[in-house]
């Protein structure tokens, strides 16, 4: 029997002194692995912990935060963060943790638009490749992207999604309700509950940012102060948030993997699929859209050239012009071509009734 197989049941009390006793939180997550399940092998071999959020959020530190707590050695700045709030990460860059955990940097995102969203479930679905510049504007090409990333992605990842967020922020209702559609549905794709990271504990109120997300429906909360260049040391304070948070992704995924046979992520990929679909026929029917309307436009301006065109030889007919030249040059401003739908008379009125006002001298 292996050494896994019989340890007993950690206390949920977290120690901060290094091993070795039974009840280390620190057991469970070194031998954490996937195969030698009593309901045989998942499939899947590497537990990816994929960080996602804002822009300067602390995603980058929190990862140098991880391994400095668990390697128990002196602050690395691994994922080279500068110190600047503004997009300092371009890809999704791994870091290894324990044999069979990784962390995964990512680019940070400034407003969760729908291809920010697109996306984050592609990667949160396990359809697109790390170790890859993340591009937010891919628009029509994301599903191209997943197409060609079929062979490159590792089928056997289990991916938990882990949003980090600064409780310095305070974003508006409309975010908030944004906000609350988006982890839901993180959490749909993974079939995992979205953990939240509050970095910045010092800086802002914690209680009041819990039960924000507490509201809307998140439970899976944990703050820390990560450790950066500007302060390096670690505490024990951060010492515990950090084995408290690896040991309750593991313990649940342990869970999952022992109580949910045949654990598998099939339903969270078609919802991706299904997303971007949609949001690509939404970004096409507004460029058809868009299309049909300067199609619109154009159409006018070549019925008013005609028009104008008649009545100036009228208006020559008449003696009223000596030429065409010194009627006024088409105006493309009317005000009415920006309204829809233009009939033929409502194009012909507004045409004579400026040609008339111009003939007026007005
Ligand atoms: N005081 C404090 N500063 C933090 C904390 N986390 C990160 N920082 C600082 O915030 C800045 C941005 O941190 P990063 O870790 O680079 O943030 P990020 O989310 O990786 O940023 P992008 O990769 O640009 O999206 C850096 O100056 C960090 O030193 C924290 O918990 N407390
Ligand atoms: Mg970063």
């Amino acid at each position: 029997m292996s050494e896994s197989d019989d340890e007993s049941e950690p206390r949920v009390e977290i120690k901060t002194q290094l091993e070795t006793t039974d009840d280390d939180p620190r057991r469970p997550i070194r031998n954490f692995r996937f195969n030698n399940r009593e309901f045989g092998d998942p499939g899947f071999q590497r537990l990816v912990l994929q960080t996602f959020g804002y822009v300067g959020h602390g995603k980058s530190s929190f990862i140098n935060t991880c391994k400095a707590v668990w390697e128990n050695k002196e602050y690395i700045n691994h994922t080279k963060i500068s110190g600047s709030y503004e997009g300092d990460t371009t890809d999704r860059q791994i870091y290894q943790l324990t044999d069979n955990i990784v962390l995964v940097d990512n680019r940070g995102f400034k407003t969760i638009g729908s291809d920010v969203k697109a996306q984050i479930y592609a990667q949160l679905g396990n359809l697109l490749p790390l170790s890859t510049i993340v591009d937010w504007s891919q628009g029509l090409t994301l599903l191209d992207q997943i197409d060609q990333a079929e062979l490159l992605v590792k089928k056997s990842d289990f991916i938990v999604p882990i949003f980090i967020y600064s409780v310095c922020y305070s974003p508006d209702h409309d975010e908030i309700q944004e906000l609350k559609e988006f982890l839901n549905f993180c959490s749909r794709i993974t079939g995992m509950e979205v953990k939240v990271v509050l970095t910045h504990k010092a800086e802002g109120d914690v209680e009041a940012v819990k039960t924000m997300f507490m509201d809307l429906e998140i439970e899976n909360l944990f703050s820390l102060e990560n450790i950066t260049p500007q302060n390096p040391l670690k505490s024990e304070d951060i010492e515990n948030s950090v084995i408290n948070f690896l040991y309750s992704v593991v313990k649940e995924v342990e869970f999952k993997m022992n109580h949910i046979k045949k654990f598998k992520m099939i339903g969270g990929k078609m919802f991706v699929l299904n997303y971007i679909y949609k949001k690509n026929l939404d970004a096409l029917e507004n460029t058809k859209e868009q299309k049909a309307e300067t199609f619109r436009k154009e159409e006018h301006i070549e019925r008013l050239q005609e028009l104008r065109e008649k009545l100036a030889a009228r208006l020559i007919d008449g003696d009223v012009l000596k030429s065409e030249g010194e009627l006024k040059p088409l105006s493309l401003s009317f005000s009415f071509l920006r309204k829809k739908p233009h009939s033929q008379s409502a194009v012909e009125t507004a045409f004579l009734s400026h040609t008339t006002r111009f003939l007026k001298g007005q």
